[in-house]
């Protein structure tokens, strides 16, 4: 039997280099989120938005956590460590929380929440590393630096909010690179972290690619959170995104890596992040979201 599902808003665009991603969770539910499920077969409940004011009326620049540049970092704390409660407390009622972003900085929320009292592990469908730190980072837009952040590395070392307890290198995966900076591709290498680019997948396939990542994550003991981030997908399946690459998976590959993931029946909580809806066609993207959420949270055809 799968857990009840508990849907949980993250409106933020405070990490991304544009704006709209703040719109993801309107465009995500409207793309048919809890009909979708409840076809699944999965008992489904709302829990609404965390608050999070509007971008235009505050600092970007009002903190950042040494030298370096880091926008938004504030806010992107309060929004996280109300989302990261929210997170707990669905888990501690025996559901499986499923975030919608916002931009990927809202995974500092969740996975700090999924990782409280417990020892999980982690794999990171993505375009980007999101290891940068506010000293490293080109942009200064936190969406590239969630990962780094709930690790503990480098300028994050002492933030406290953003390290996430349960969380070790070793059970963390990233799957689909393919578009690093420098600084970050020295440290995602200095580190225990399980990294696979798209030509491993050109070269050994979705299946075996996706299967190893599955195995570093559920090496951990108390299961998986799972950090979708749209721009995993090759920007003709999902135009949607704020910072589209190309070369990335197919429609197919995707939900046949989010129906491995419903196989291991080891899924703790999950997000999908970075729809943007002023980018999309036709909502196609929120849709997209919709679909590989359910396929993860245990869809089935037959
Ligand atoms: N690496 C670049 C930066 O730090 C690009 C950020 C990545 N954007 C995302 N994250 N959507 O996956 O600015
Ligand atoms: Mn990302
Ligand atoms: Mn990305
Ligand atoms: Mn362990």
């Amino acid at each position: 039997m799968t857990r009840p599902v508990r849907i949980i808003g993250a409106p933020t665009d405070y990490g991304a280099n544009r704006r709209g991603v703040d719109m993801g969770p309107s465009a995500i539910r409207y793309g048919g989120l809890a009909d979708e499920l409840a076809a699944a077969g999965v008992s489904v409940s709302d829990d609404g938005d965390v608050a999070a004011p509007r971008a235009e009326v505050r600092d970007p620049e009002a903190e950042a956590p040494s030298e370096g540049d880091a926008k938004f970092l504030r806010e992107t704390r309060e929004v996280v460590t109300a989302l990261s409660d929210r997170v707990t407390d669905a888990l501690d009622a025996g559901e499986t929380p499923l975030v919608l972003g916002g931009d990927h900085s809202v995974a500092i929320g969740s996975v700090t929440g999924s990782a409280r009292d417990a020892d999980i592990g982690l794999v990171w469908f993505d375009a980007h590393g999101d290891f940068n730190t506010p000293s490293t980072s080109p942009s200064g837009n936190v969406h590239g630096m969630p990962l780094a952040a709930l690790l503990g590395v480098g300028d994050f070392a002492d933030t406290p909010w953003a390290n996430a307890d349960g969380l070790r290198e070793e059970h963390v995966a990233i799957v689909g690179l393919r578009d690093l900076d420098p600084t970050e591709r020295e440290a995602i290498n200095d580190s225990d972290v399980t990294a696979y680019t798209m030509s491993d997948i050109d070269e050994r396939g979705i299946d075996a690619v996706v299967d190893d990542a599955l195995d570093v994550a559920c090496s951990a003991p108390d299961g998986i959170h799972v950090s979708l981030d749209l721009d995993w997908l090759d920007p003709r399946e999902a135009p949607g995104v704020g910072t589209p690459v190309r070369g990335g998976v197919t429609y197919r590959e995707a939900h046949f890596a989010l129906e491995r993931v419903a196989a291991t029946d080891a899924l703790r909580s999950m997000e999908v992040v970075e729809v943007n809806p002023i980018l999309d066609e036709h909502n196609e993207t929120a849709a997209l979201a919709t679909e590989l959420a359910a396929s993860g949270l245990g869809k089935r055809i037959l």
